[in-house]
């Protein structure tokens, strides 16, 4: 005799992990941020040579921070360099009004007045042995130099970097600090984009993880990723969906498709996960967004908003075989 038992597995996990403020987080297993210059051909991986961040301090804390870059200039380690390491790289970072509630800052390229604020600093790299595989340190800045934003949970500084001369590829990663000299977290920060140009891992068989999070208004979504080399697969998963395939993309090719929110998802982060195949592949780059049914650009968050979605289940109904 068999016994009916609906299961309703459901349950949201809150486990913001607080502190995390290094970008790439350790949780997306994604080695550097990648920004081409200029000249660079397209199929490098960069659509746009150009990539902003925005950084969130919480409110409370009224104490300086920092932003640190590590290997801001290209060339040495790291760097994607073809011939002479001809490229220059421009760091810039803003704060104040329209900050982050411009509209153009939120955009998926660098267009109209996405330098919107007040430009706090600005410094341009070359091929610079003085910073090569070291911290560059930014600070200390008044988190009040930022745009407060109730939106993005904190006041809000922007770092855009622009590739804005020659053809290689630079890789750099930021970091979110309480020191000048070392990278000390922040409770209650994070680090958010909305397009994402990345490198992924070389090894086989590496998941590299983006967290875009999905707010009240979200009915469906478009995801766009760009040279994605065929690189393995792409899936997304969430507190109700597991392992749903995205389309990918080839070399210098753009791929995109749509997927319905279902309301349980909303307030919360997808994830969505870039799966490499058992083929070794290096110096992949890849460009990424998401947007709503709007056209708006989702943020993928350092720390994921609501935690890293856990898979809850769907409404089950499961047969169970009696005990003999
Ligand atoms: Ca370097
Ligand atoms: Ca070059
Ligand atoms: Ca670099
Ligand atoms: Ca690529």
């Amino acid at each position: 005799m068999k016994r009916i038992i609906i299961l309703t597995t459901f349950s949201i996990l809150i486990s913001f992990s607080t502190k995390a403020q290094a970008v790439p987080a350790p949780e997306e297993n994604i080695p550097f941020l990648v920004t081409f210059g200029k000249e660079a051909k397209k199929s490098f991986g960069d659509d746009d040579n150009c990539q902003t961040f925005f950084f969130s301090i919480p409110k409370s804390l009224s104490k300086p921070v920092y932003i640190r870059i590590f290997d801001p200039g290209t060339g040495g380690k790291h760097d994607e360099v073809y011939k002479a390491e001809n490229t220059e790289t421009s760091f810039q970072l803003y704060g104040g009004k329209g900050c982050i509630s411009e509209k153009d800052a939120r955009e998926t390229d660098p267009k109209g007045n996405f330098k919107s604020g007040n430009l706090i600093h600005q410094k341009v790299f070359k091929n610079e042995p003085e910073y090569d595989d070291k911290w560059y340190t930014i600070g200390p800045l008044s988190p009040t130099q930022g745009e407060y934003s109730e939106e993005y949970f904190g006041n809000v500084f922007k770092l855009i970097c622009e590739g804005t001369s020659g053809d290689d590829g630079n890789l750099y990663r930021y970091f979110l600090s309480t020191s000048p000299n070392e990278n000390i977290p922040i409770s209650g920060g994070n680090a958010f984009t909305f397009e994402y140009t990345f490198r992924l891992n070389a090894a086989s068989n590496q998941i590299s993880h983006i967290y875009p999070f999905v707010d009240d208004n979200v009915i469906s979504i478009k995801q766009t990723n760009f040279d994605f080399d065929n690189d393995g697969s792409i899936e997304l998963s969430s507190v109700v969906t597991k392992a749903y395939k995205l389309k990918m993309s080839g070399d210098n090719e753009t791929a995109e498709d749509k997927y319905t929110v279902s309301p349980r998802e909303k307030g919360t982060s997808l994830d969505i996960q870039l799966i490499k195949g058992t083929k070794k592949i290096t110096n992949n780059n890849v460009v990424f967004y998401v947007t709503n049914q709007y056209g708006e650009a989702l943020p993928f968050f350092a720390v994921p908003i609501g935690g890293t979605p856990k898979y809850s289940g769907k409404l089950s109904i499961k047969p169970i075989q009696k005990n003999k």
